[in-house]
C-alpha cells in the first residue's frame, strides 16, 4: 500500500478531491490510503494560530514552523518529504513514475505567502511545482500529484484504462479518438478507423501522434537532454555517397575500437578491414541484409580471438563493446555506419570464415559498414521507464 500523507491546513480540499471514481476504488481495495495531517491540530498558540508577519516586513503571512514541524514529527516515516511550491522544479510524468516507486509519501501545502524558510531547510527533502501560473495554496498541486502517482501504482487503473503506449512515455501526443456515433454533426469518423485493419490503424495513430505533436508541442520533439552528443544522435545508416575513407580516419576508427573494455583486459579481437570494391561486393552477398556493403567505402569484419586462455568466454561482449565504439566514433566523425549481425549463426559464420580465410579460433562477431552518409536520420529518443526495474523485476 501506497501511502500519501499530507500536510494541510484544509484536509477537506483534499479528502473532497479525491474520493471519487478511480481513486475511491483504489482507496476502497487499500491499494492507497491518503492520510491528512490538519497542521492547525498540532498549533501551540491558545487561538490555534499558525500564521504570523513576516521578518523584514513586507505583506501577507507566513506560516509558523513549529506546528508544520511537530505534524511531520507524528507521521514518524523517513520517506520524500514533498514541498509543493511555485519555486519548485516543475512536475512531470517522469517525477510521477519515480514516486510511484516510493510506499511512503509526505506532500507539505504551503498556504498564505509560503512557509518559514527553516521547514524547507529541515524537512523538505524535494521542492515541486505544478507549472507556471499562481495558486492561493499547495492543496490542488498535492492532489495534482497524488492522482498522477496513484494511476501508476499497480491494480489502481483496471484492465480498460490500462496506460501502457500512454502520452509522454514516448514524447509524442496523443492520437485523436472517435467514438459512436459514426456521423457527428456531419462529421464523420476517419475511414481507416473503420477498416479493421490493425496494422495499418496502428501506423495511421502513430502518424497522427506526430502531427498532433508538430502542430501542438514542437517543444516535446527536441531532445530533452541537453547534451546532444554521439551516443545520442548515432543512427545505423545504410546509403552512403561514393567517397573514399582515409588512412587516418580508419586507424582513428579502430583506435576507438580497442579502447573498448574487455573482460579481464584480455582485447581479444581482432580486425579484418575489406576495402576492395570487388570484396566488398562478394561480402554483400554473403547474407541478403548486407547488401549495402557493396556501396560502402570499407567493411570492419569484427571478430573475436578465442584461442586465448583469458578471457575467451566474454569474446562476444568484448567485440560488441569494440563495436559500439567504432560505431559512435564514426558518428562523431561525421561517417555513417550500421553494424550487420553473423555471430552466432554458424552458418553465416562460416560463410564469413570461408571469405576471409580466418582460422579455427578466430570467430566473426559481426561486420561493420562505414561510409560517407547519404542518409540523414534525427535523432532518436528510446528512453522508456517501463524497461526500468528497481531491486527486483
Ligand atoms: C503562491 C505561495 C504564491 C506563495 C517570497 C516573498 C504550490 C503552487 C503552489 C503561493 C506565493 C504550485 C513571496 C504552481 C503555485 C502554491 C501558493 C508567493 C510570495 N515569496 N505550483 N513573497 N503554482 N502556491 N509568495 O502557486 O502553494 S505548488
Amino acid at each position: 500500500m501506497t501511502n500519501f500523507h499530507v500536510l494541510t491546513l484544509f484536509p477537506e480540499i483534499i479528502y473532497g478531491g479525491l474520493n471519487h471514481s478511480i481513486l475511491k476504488r483504489a482507496i476502497d481495495k487499500n491499494i492507497i490510503n491518503i492520510n491528512c495531517i490538519n497542521i492547525r491540530d498540532f498549533s501551540n498558540d491558545k487561538n490555534k494560530r499558525v500564521d504570523d508577519y513576516p521578518y523584514g516586513g513586507g505583506y501577507g503571512m507566513l506560516m509558523q514552523a513549529q506546528p508544520i514541524y511537530d505534524a511531520y514529527k507524528s507521521i514518524k516515516k523517513n520517506c520524500r518529504v514533498i514541498y509543493l511550491s511555485p519555486q519548485g522544479k516543475i512536475f512531470n510524468q517522469k517525477t510521477a513514475y519515480k514516486l510511484s516507486m516510493e510506499n511512503d509519501i509526505i506532500l507539505l501545502c504551503g498556504h498564505y505567502e509560503g512557509i518559514d524558510q527553516r521547514i524547507i531547510d529541515e524537512i523538505v527533502t524535494d521542492e515541486i511545482s505544478v507549472g507556471d501560473y499562481i495558486l492561493t495554496g499547495g492543496e490542488i498541486p498535492a492532489m495534482i500529484l497524488i492522482d498522477s502517482i496513484a494511476r501508476l501504482i499497480p491494480n489502481v487503473l483496471g484492465k480498460t484504462e490500462s496506460f501502457c503506449n500512454e502520452s509522454f512515455e514516448n514524447n509524442l501526443l496523443e492520437y485523436p479518438q472517435y467514438t459512436r456515433p459514426e456521423i457527428f454533426n456531419g462529421r464523420t469518423v476517419p475511414e481507416i478507423l473503420l477498416s479493421g485493419n490493425h496494422n495499418e490503424i496502428k501506423k495511421w495513430r502513430l502518424k497522427q501522434s506526430f502531427i498532433n505533436t508538430v502542430v501542438k508541442r514542437p517543444d516535446l520533439l527536441k531532445m530533452e537532454d541537453d547534451k546532444m552528443n554521439a551516443i545520442f544522435t548515432r543512427r545505423s545508416i545504410r546509403k552512403y555517397k561514393n567517397e573514399p575513407i582515409s588512412d587516418e580516419q580508419l586507424e582513428i576508427l579502430l583506435k576507438a575500437g580497442m579502447s573498448a573494455p574487455s573482460a579481464m583486459n584480455s582485447q581479444n579481437w581482432e580486425f579484418v578491414i575489406v576495402r576492395d570494391k570487388n570484396h566488398l561486393s562478394k561480402l554483400s552477398t554473403l547474407n541478403p541484409y548486407h547488401q549495402m556493403l557493396k556501396d560502402s567505402a570499407l567493411a570492419i569484419v569484427v571478430c573475436g580471438n578465442t584461442s586465448k586462455i583469458l578471457g575467451d568466454e566474454y569474446w562476444i561482449q568484448n567485440c560488441s563493446a569494440a563495436t559500439q565504439n567504432i560505431l559512435i566514433q564514426a558518428n562523431e566523425m561525421g561517417l555513417g555506419a550500421v553494424w550487420l549481425g553473423v555471430a552466432p549463426y554458424e552458418e553465416k559464420m562460416k560463410k564469413i570464415s570461408d571469405n576471409l580465410n580466418l582460422p579455427d579460433y578466430v570467430k566473426p562477431l559481426g561486420i561493420i559498414s562505414i561510409g560517407v552518409p547519404d542518409e540523414f536520420k534525427q535523432p532518436q529518443n528510446n528512453f522508456s521507464l517501463e524497461k526500468i526495474h528497481y531491486e527486483k523485476f
